[in-house]
């Protein structure tokens, strides 16, 4: 009866959580645990008042009540420290969201993996000496030093790359330097689709610093839906040990974790889904779009909608001994 009560007590306490896959697994372990526990405590507790062990009976009824502090700790926590912002775009949000006048738009005739509206950004035909943008949406998320972003992404077709670089997000610092700047890093495309490119822009630094898939490949189709999502720790100023982590489809890219991302005391700041065609101009022959939906800014590994478990990303080590 207690055990079932304590069952029902913490299914609703997760549920209520809105715990992400990642820390489902978690809470099943906890939960087990804690079943395991009450149930023994159970027992014990009959085995006590045959035969009148009153002060081991308290000590026992404080060691589990410990254990559900601690797990009702970790299991807030937890739900604390994951999911910031979830966006469906079924509308465009209020603050802490921020849009350039009249674009990006939201296009509800897209079918996307998640539903409903998507955030479109379109690019018109014509030949441009320089960048162009469709529009930039931006999410202030400041005082974090350890950020995930995930989100789905699709350009349409037909769609001409942007020669340098066809850019998808920004992250920027939330305090700027002595000069007013602020660092900031971007993720594009280039190479014809071929490339995914990570660029850190640090202005006491000038130069930029590109990172590239160094676990593995990742090309891009046109009219496809892809799962993006990066992860990326600050560095302590002055060393060269931040961490940064891609995945595509789930599928970890890229692992880098000697990265400047900042030369100043700040912590992340800005979200950008600025889909800059550019970094130089070209000549986009009809209007074209590129669609984001399910945007999930996170302080733990989002992972792909529908797609199995986030896990560890280290592969297992091969069988030794298999003939
Ligand atoms: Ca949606």
């Amino acid at each position: 009866m207690r055990l079932r009560t304590m069952t029902t007590v913490l299914s609703g306490l997760c549920g209520f959580s809105g715990l992400q896959l990642q820390t489902n697994r978690l809470r099943v372990v906890y939960m087990r645990k804690i079943a395991i526990l009450t149930s023994a405590f159970e027992h014990w507790c009959t085995f006590a008042a045959h035969n009148g062990v009153g002060r081991t009976v308290t000590f026992g009824l404080l060691l589990v009540f410990g254990q559900v502090l601690f797990l009702f700790t970790l299991l807030t926590g937890s739900a604390l420290a994951e999911v910031i912002h979830q966006q469906e775009w079924s509308s465009k949000p209020g603050s802490p969201w921020s849009f350039t006048a009249g674009k990006p738009s939201i296009d509800n005739t897209t079918s996307s993996p998640s539903g409903g509206g998507t955030l479109r950004f379109t690019y018109e035909a014509g030949t441009y000496s320089s960048s162009t943008v469709g529009g930039t949406a931006t999410y202030s998320t400041p005082g974090k030093t350890d950020l995930y972003v995930g989100h789905w992404m699709k350009w349409s077709s037909p769609f001409n790359w942007n020669p340098v670089g066809t850019k998808m997000d920004y992250l920027f610092l939330s305090d700027p330097n002595a000069n007013g700047n602020r660092d900031n890093f971007l993720f594009m495309v280039q190479n014809n689709g071929n490339t995914l490119t990570f660029t850190q822009q640090l202005w006491a630094a000038p130069g930029t610093q590109n990172r590239f898939p160094n676990v593995s490949s990742q090309s891009f189709q046109l009219n496809r839906w892809y799962w993006f999502e990066f992860h990326v720790r600050l560095n302590t100023v002055g060393q060269a040990n931040g961490l940064l982590e891609a995945w595509v489809d789930n599928k970890l890219v890229m692992s880098h974790n000697d990265v400047t991302y900042r030369t100043y005391n700040s912590t992340w700041g800005n979200f950008q889904h600025s889909p800059v065609w550019g970094g130089g101009g070209g000549t986009i022959s009809q209007q074209q779009h590129y669609w984001v939906d399910h945007t999930v800014i996170s302080t733990t590994r989002i992972g792909m909608p529908g797609g199995t478990a986030p896990g560890d990303t280290v592969p297992p080590a091969p069988p030794v001994g298999v003939r």
